[in-house]
């Protein structure tokens, strides 16, 4: 996309939002108004617009627990792990367990860091990100994906250094 698309949308919006902010306060002159009668007309549509909002959030809520990343989550979405990489961070390196893994099966990466926060972020053959976890010391956090044949790299996403950047390494799925 144009990264101009998004300015002039923004623009756009913001310029109309606040000329109609500016219309309605030229317009609100004379004495305030009494405030209770105010309050009970708007106060009725308030509580049903907040019971609106509880349900339409709730639903959205239940709806999006499909697509967590949690492990129980993705192995029934994705089936049992057929192959474990146990995967350790440190600065600045990563070890996996195994630098080949199955296509087209579940996976699952535990991952976990001996010194401090690391990001696990995979990376496809075109650059794009395909999964991520965080790395944490003390803690193994566990990445359950099915991937296509070809090769993936591996950076932190977390910084956690200058040599943040050259913390990379890479993994082959066959
Ligand atoms: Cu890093």
């Amino acid at each position: 996309m144009n990264p101009w698309v998004p300015f002039v949308v923004f623009l756009v919006i913001g310029t109309a939002w606040t000329v109609a902010w500016g219309w309605t306060i030229a317009r609100a002159g004379g004495p305030p108004a009494a405030y209770d009668p105010i309050y009970r007309g708007g106060g009725w549509i308030r509580r049903r617009l907040f019971a609106a909002l509880i349900v339409v959030l709730g639903a959205a809520f239940l709806a999006s627990l499909w697509w967590l990343p949690y492990r129980g989550v993705a192995a029934s979405r994705l089936g049992a792990p057929t192959a474990r990489v146990t995967v350790t961070a440190r600065m600045w390196q990563w070890t996996l367990s195994r630098t080949q893994t199955p296509a087209g099966t579940p996976v699952e990466f535990d991952v976990t860091s001996v010194d401090v926060n690391h990001g696990f972020g995979i990376y496809g053959a075109s650059g794009h990100l395909v999964a991520q976890v965080q790395a944490m010391p003390g803690y193994t956090n566990h990445l359950i994906v099915r991937l296509q044949p070809g090769r993936y790299v591996v950076r932190c996403l977390e910084y956690c250094g200058v040599p943040h950047i050259g913390m990379l390494t890479a993994f082959d799925v066959k």
